[in-house]
């Protein structure tokens, strides 16, 4: 492993610069806020930071509808507030990943008003313009948001693409100016000494170009791992991303293993590795995302066994269960109760053990949970109050009552709540009334809490990001599913030449006995989520507790 390839035994914090810390107490985060928490993450002991987008931008979309690509949001700070930011973070240690989303830009970017209602702009060609099929949309295809994926421009009787809300409007990767437009982009912010980029849905930038109707679904399969997407990403990464030794990481959505195998290929020509969601929609059942469901705890272990062996030696993958768009996984795979800590340490235990780059969500590390709202007007995602619309008022295909639960199980506004930071008003994270309620828990889980207990989920993340400094063979070992059937108990083992590790957890509130075969020269407990059991010697059989998880390394 080359010095370049640092992030191999990195874990990374994602920051949602809107929800962690608010330095002036108008209600929402800040970059001076996030600069005041720089320690706080480097006693967790993380390698880097992954911003997500902090540009201008009218927030329709929290940031994601980039009006100006090359400036900081006032609500954020200034530009110099960001370098402040840069060079603080630095000189701890920890880099910086910013979030590129270049997929598409908000309607009110300059490039995008001044194509709208102009066939003539030096800009038209930057976006997805189509005439009215039989005076309708041009195609079927729905966006992400709920709706049709195309809206009329009036003055020029055509429609735009836009796979995610209207205000978001597709950029054409066909025209190589807006490939040299996004490199600049890059590099700006590469130059400025920023370490890598994750990519928002990064995968959908290369749409067929037909532009047919989906006959069977929602348009997905004309633009998901298009049919230009490699030769855009190589193009990217050889005049940028290599130049400047970026680390990378692309977000696919429904994507294949075979093509993130390309994406994030040890060759280097592509990304760094991949964000893939398939293991989050365990609780989709049939794919379906809204509806309130359980989740299917074999599928679960199956999506992860395939694309553990399938990237072993072939890509390299993020490892997570949080982001800003999916609930606490607290609450959504443990127990946010009774077992509240010690599911989420089990949690925790089963994706930091496995190859990859874990990425930690603010508050993660401190055990937060979904705020169970009670009120659609507690919620501000523009995804939750469109589906809520849809379903309630438009289709009628759920009761008020039925969306109310279906949301507090699947809107993203789940993790988007203010960070928990101690037990004063608003969890203090602002003196000022936040944009978004604190979830009603924060007397109870808040960052300092866990700061003053040894024995806090706080203190087994940072662990978890020491072991994988210090014990190889969770970076290079492949990887089995010991018991794939197995219906409490998810248990995997991770081996290279010298070493195995067996991972081992319980998933549900009953104990559970198990017989492994420990058998080498050594065998040694190195984390557990029970405090009696390090320290112990493993025997061959033994019985988890509620959540347990235990993990043993051998040396063969
Ligand atoms: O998300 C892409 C994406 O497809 C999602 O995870 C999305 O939230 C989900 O499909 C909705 O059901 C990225 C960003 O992470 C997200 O916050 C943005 O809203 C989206 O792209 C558009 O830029």
């Amino acid at each position: 492993m080359s010095q370049e390839e640092w992030w191999r035994t990195a874990t990374v914090y994602q920051i949602y610069p809107k929800s962690f810390c608010d330095s002036n107490n108008k209600g929402t985060g800040d970059i001076q806020g996030i600069i005041s928490k720089l320690d706080y993450l480097k006693m967790l002991g993380v390698d880097a930071i992954w911003l997500t987008p902090v540009y201008q931008s009218p927030m329709i979309d929290n940031g994601y509808d980039i009006a100006d690509y090359y400036s900081i949001n006032p609500d954020f700070g200034t530009m110099s507030d960001f370098d402040n930011l840069l060079e603080e973070a630095k000189s701890r240690g920890i880099r910086l990943i910013m979030d590129i989303v270049v997929n598409h830009t908000s309607t009110q970017h300059h490039w995008f008003q001044s194509a709208l209602g102009n066939k003539d702009s030096e800009y038209r060609d930057y976006y997805i313009w189509k005439d009215p099929v039989n005076g309708k949309e041009p195609t079927n295809w729905q966006s992400k948001f709920g709706g049709n994926a195309w809206e009329m421009d009036e003055l020029t009787g055509q429609y735009y693409l836009h796979l995610f809300a209207k205000e978001q409007a597709d950029l054409n990767w066909e025209n190589p100016k807006v490939r040299q437009e996004v490199k600049d982009i890059i590099s700006f912010w590469a130059e400025k000494g920023v370490d890598g980029f994750r990519l928002d849905v990064i995968n959908l930038i290369s749409k067929q170009q037909d532009f047919l109707d989906d006959e069977k679904g929602d348009g997905r399969c004309f633009y998901t791992d298009g049919p230009r997407v490699h030769e855009y990403l190589q193009e990217i990464s050889q005049d940028v991303f290599q130049k400047y030794g970026s680390v990378t990481v692309g977000e696919m959505s429904s994507t294949t293993l075979e093509h993130c195998q390309q994406y994030s290929s040890s060759d280097g020509m592509e990304l760094s590795m991949v964000f893939n969601f398939h293991h989050l929609k365990a609780d989709y059942p049939n794919g379906q995302k809204w509806t309130k469901a359980p989740f299917d705890f074999i599928q679960l272990k199956s999506i992860f066994n395939h694309w553990q062996t399938g990237l072993n030696g072939k890509g390299w993958g993020a490892l997570f269960w949080c982001n800003h768009d999916q609930p606490r996984v607290v609450s959504r795979l443990g127990n946010d109760q009774e077992y509240r800590e010690l599911s989420a340490k089990m949690l925790a235990s089963t994706i930091h053990m496995m190859q990859g780059t874990p990425y930690i969500y603010q508050g993660e590390e401190i055990g937060m949970t979904n705020p169970h709202y009670t009120s659609i007007d507690q919620y501000r995602d523009l995804e939750s109050t469109n589906m809520y619309d849809i379903m309630v008022n438009q289709d009628k295909s759920v009761s008020h009552d039925e969306m109310i639960e279906i949301l507090d199980q699947k809107s993203r506004d789940n993790s988007r709540t203010p960070m928990q930071w101690d037990d004063s008003l608003y969890a203090g994270f602002s003196k000022g009334v936040p944009w978004l309620s604190v979830a009603n828990n924060y007397k109870e889980i808040n960052a300092k809490q866990v700061i003053e207990d040894s024995n806090s989920v706080f203190y087994f993340y940072q662990k978890l990001i020491k072991l994988r400094k210090d014990i190889d063979v969770i970076t290079s070992g492949d990887y089995t599913d010991l018991f794939p059937e197995h219906k409490e108990l998810f248990c995997y083992q991770r081996q290279n030449e010298t070493h195995r590790l067996i991972a081992i957890h319980n998933y549900y509130d009953n104990e559970v006995g198990i017989c492994l075969d420990l058998t080498g020269k050594e065998a040694r407990y190195i984390l557990s989520n029970y405090e009696d059991v390090e320290g112990s010697i493993p025997q061959n059989q033994m019985v988890l507790r509620p959540y347990e998880c235990r993990v043993v390394l051998i040396t063969k």
